[in-house]
């Protein structure tokens, strides 16, 4: 069968990863790009629909021109900018993704992926090896809008036989684009200005422990789950993943040892510090594993050997 694919939030951190690989499996012309603003590779000669995803009008020409059989709907305010603009994060998480669900059961789209976050755990979630189903009390409106997410997601699968997938991804750690405005931004700012400047003050304590992932293995575990046969996934809410887990002083620690002189300062008083203090330090993404045969390939070593060599390729 030959895929449309249609990508909405084509232009972040994650889209431009992935709008990229979807387009060298599926070719450039089977897979739109669709963003609130221009695109910003102006390389790619694929089609590009400008339209914000809050516009059900504007969506649905969107999905009557091309007849999408997959949509992936990225767009979303990330954690740290929802707790500036709460409203607006909460009207574009979740109208923007009730409209792309509509559609697609209008549509009779074949398959959709939706990413949720580790944000969807609050305080009075276990802290270590998080598990697929525990407490969640999640306190920022990027959490509890995520959160309300993925039981939608699996309101239409239940109810409308929707085809929904989606994984709660951990930070991501990609040297392509730049991330967007959250908790785990820190783990990408960290890499730029150690090669530009050889210091950093990073905005989370020493001592916080995150799940972070490679880019390379966060689009290889998406279009995995995407390809994965429908009767094998039990999870129709959102998979827990896991990366790699570290905090800023361990990030540090092995950056040190490709940039020698390398300084980590920390600043005080940032309000991303309770939004991390409320996450997970690790995650247990046994379903995954057993599931859909999911399997991360970075360590941090990998992660960070990789990092400083590709930006210092295009730097
Ligand atoms: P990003 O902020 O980098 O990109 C979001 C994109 O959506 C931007 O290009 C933006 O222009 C676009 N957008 C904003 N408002 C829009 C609108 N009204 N209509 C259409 N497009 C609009 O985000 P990202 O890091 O690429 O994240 C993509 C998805 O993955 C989000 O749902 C995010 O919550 C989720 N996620 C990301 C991470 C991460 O570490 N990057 C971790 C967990 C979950
Ligand atoms: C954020 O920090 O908001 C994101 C996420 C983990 O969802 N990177």
């Amino acid at each position: 069968m030959t895929e449309m694919i249609l990508v909405i939030g084509a232009n972040g951190q994650i889209g431009t990863e992935l709008v990229t690989a979807l387009r060298a499996k599926h070719g450039e012309s089977q897979v739109v790009a669709s963003d609130l603003h221009p695109p910003r590779n102006a390389d790619s000669n694929g089609p590009f629909e400008q339209a914000s995803v809050t516009d059900a009008t504007a969506v649905r020409a969107i999905f009557e021109k091309y007849k999408p059989t997959q949509v992936y709907l990225l767009a979303a305010i990330l954690s740290a900018v929802g707790e500036q603009k709460p409203k607006l994060a909460w009207d574009l998480n979740m109208n923007g993704l009730l409209n792309v669900l509509d559609l697609a059961v209008e549509f009779k789209v074949a398959k959709v992926f939706w990413p949720s976050s580790i944000a969807v755990f609050g305080p009075n979630s276990p802290k270590q090896n998080t598990p697929q189903y525990c407490v969640m009390d999640p306190n920022s409106v990027y959490g509890f809008s995520k959160l309300a997410g993925e039981r939608w997601c699996e309101y239409y699968f239940e109810k409308y036989g929707l085809d929904v997938r989606s994984i709660r991804y951990p930070g991501l750690i990609g040297w392509k684009a730049a991330p967007g405005g959250g908790t785990t931004d820190y783990a990408v700012h960290i890499f730029h200005e150690a090669l530009a400047k050889g210091e950093y003050q990073s905005f989370l304590s020493a001592d916080t422990e995150l799940p972070m992932m490679h880019m390379d293995d966060a689009i290889r575990a998406t279009i995995g789950l995407m390809e994965a046969p429908a009767e094998k996934l039990s999870i129709r809410s959102s998979y827990n993943l896991a990366g790699v887990s570290f905090t800023p002083e361990q990030l540090s620690g092995e950056i040190k040892k490709h940039i020698f002189g390398f300084k980590l300062t920390y600043s005080d008083n940032d309000p991303r510090q309770a939004i991390a203090d409320s996450w997970p330090k690790s995650i247990d993404d046994s379903q995954a594993q057993k599931d859909w045969g999911w399997k991360a390939e970075f360590d941090l070593p990998k992660l960070v050997e990789d990092m400083l060599l590709n930006l210092r390729k295009i730097k």
